[in-house]
């Protein structure tokens, strides 16, 4: 996704780029490799003339919601909170992606299963709040799995 242009993201999401302006939330799904811990990708698109940033996010699902963010070191990947929320561009996107950025959910409040879905408010500050549904998909592949399971979490 990184290296797609700004023209190509709108070639694949026809119908998003017309529909309304403000932030859209796109394609929200959660993964569960324990009872304790999940994580939630989706994609942030801002319609918006205004940068936006994602600043919490706030779920029945779990005690702790964390955005989070999985970067390199030394070979090693690290999973840490995200300082200062997640910034959108006026007329972006950022995909929360399993390998990369995502929403943790720690302490789960009832175990989660394959087709349960999750109710989320995602606050943008001063852009407002908005609200989506994740749907647990533990089968579902991605190209980053590798990195993003949280087996040790
Ligand atoms: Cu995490």
């Amino acid at each position: 996704m990184k290296t797609l242009t700004l023209a190509a993201v709108a070639a694949l999401f026809p119908v998003a780029a017309l529909a309304h302006d403000g932030m859209h939330i796109n394609d929200a799904y959660a993964r569960s490799a324990n009872p304790k811990t999940g994580a939630i990708f989706l994609t942030l698109e801002n319609h918006r003339k205004v940068a936006c940033s994602l600043q919490s996010v706030a779920s029945d699902a779990a005690d702790r919601v964390e955005l989070h963010s999985h970067s390199e070191e030394n070979g090693v990947m690290r999973m840490g909170a995200i300082e200062g929320g997640i910034t959108v561009p006026a007329g972006g996107t950022h995909q929360l992606a399993r390998g990369g950025d995502h929403v943790m959910l720690m302490g789960l409040t009832r175990p989660l299963a394959d087709g349960d879905s999750i109710d989320l408010t995602l606050d943008f500050g001063d852009c407002g709040s908005e609200t989506t549904t994740a749907v647990v998909d533990n089968q579902r592949e991605d190209a980053a799995a590798e990195h993003g399971d949280h087996a040790g979490h």
